[in-house]
């Protein structure tokens, strides 16, 4: 079974992916080990990772140990690591309902989630020219997106299973993003959204959660500080040299 590198998988990212975080969350509550190369400049372009990634886009593996499987999309991907390596089913369910009803959030973290919390980054951070009525359009979005979140898990600890899932761990990242940055910095996660917020930070303190940010922040070079200090995208890399090209094993034994 274990033939080619030391680490089981290759997990292809961008330095400022945020759906990287899934990825690497799953892995390190599994105990599965990767190597992690996040491009820098447009690598996900070019034509031998299209040859791999159609819609040359980051993130995607490639699984070493199962003759070198390919698969791209994040919740995807944490379903193929779950479904193949979580044999003890710890971030799974099991009951076929209940495994439906995990799918359904992890499709409706890819299709509403991803993409409303995206284009509210895009709109204000990095669009050519201001758009107000788009920011305003996917604030409200983003806000709607955490209401749902929010109204669900008044009554409940976890979106399925009574545990956690992969469809929680789908989350995260952006809910992050969002409270610390999307929605300004008057917005009170807690005040506004008490159930989703207190979910998530029952998610930020789980010890593997806290070790892959961490691991994130220390390889991110400023990237978040671009937010804060509201720097164009260009100026940062025009500062940063045009692209960072960082690899690196994330320690998976504590
Ligand atoms: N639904 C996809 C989204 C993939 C995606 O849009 N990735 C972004 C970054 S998180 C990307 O590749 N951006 C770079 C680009 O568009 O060139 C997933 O969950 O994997």
């Amino acid at each position: 079974m274990e033939s080619g590198p030391p680490y089981q998988f290759t997990v292809y990212n961008h330095e400022a992916g945020v759906n990287l975080f899934k990825i690497l969350i799953t892995l390190n509550e599994l105990d599965l080990t990767e190597y992690l190369l996040d491009f820098g400049k447009e690598e996900h372009k070019e034509e031998w990772y299209t040859k791999m990634m159609p819609n040359g886009r980051i993130p995607m593996i490639i699984d070493h140990w199962n003759n070198d499987k390919i698969v791209w999309e994040s919740n995807a991907i944490i379903k193929y690591i779950a479904s193949r390596y979580d044999t003890e089913k710890r971030l799974v369910v099991t009951d076929p309902d209940e495994e439906t009803d995990m799918d359904t959030w992890l499709f409706f973290q890819a299709s509403h989630q991803g993409p409303y919390f995206g284009q509210l980054q895009w709109f204000s951070f990095y669009h050519e020219e201001p758009v107000p009525s788009a920011v305003v359009r996917y604030a409200k979005e983003t806000r709607r997106i955490l209401g749902v979140l929010d109204n669900v898990l008044k009554d409940r600890e976890w979106l399925v299973g009574g545990k956690i899932t992969i469809a929680d761990i789908s989350f995260i990242k952006c809910n992050e993003y969002a409270s610390k940055h999307l929605l300004g910095a008057t917005f009170d996660f807690a005040a506004e959204f008490p159930h989703a917020a207190r979910w998530h930070a029952q998610m930020m303190e789980r010890p593997c959660v806290k070790r892959v940010f961490k691991f994130k922040a220390e390889q991110d070079c400023g990237r978040e500080r671009q937010h804060v200090t509201g720097e164009t995208v260009s100026a940062f890399a025009e500062r940063m040299g045009c692209g960072i090209e960082v690899g690196g094993v994330v320690q998976v034994a504590v």
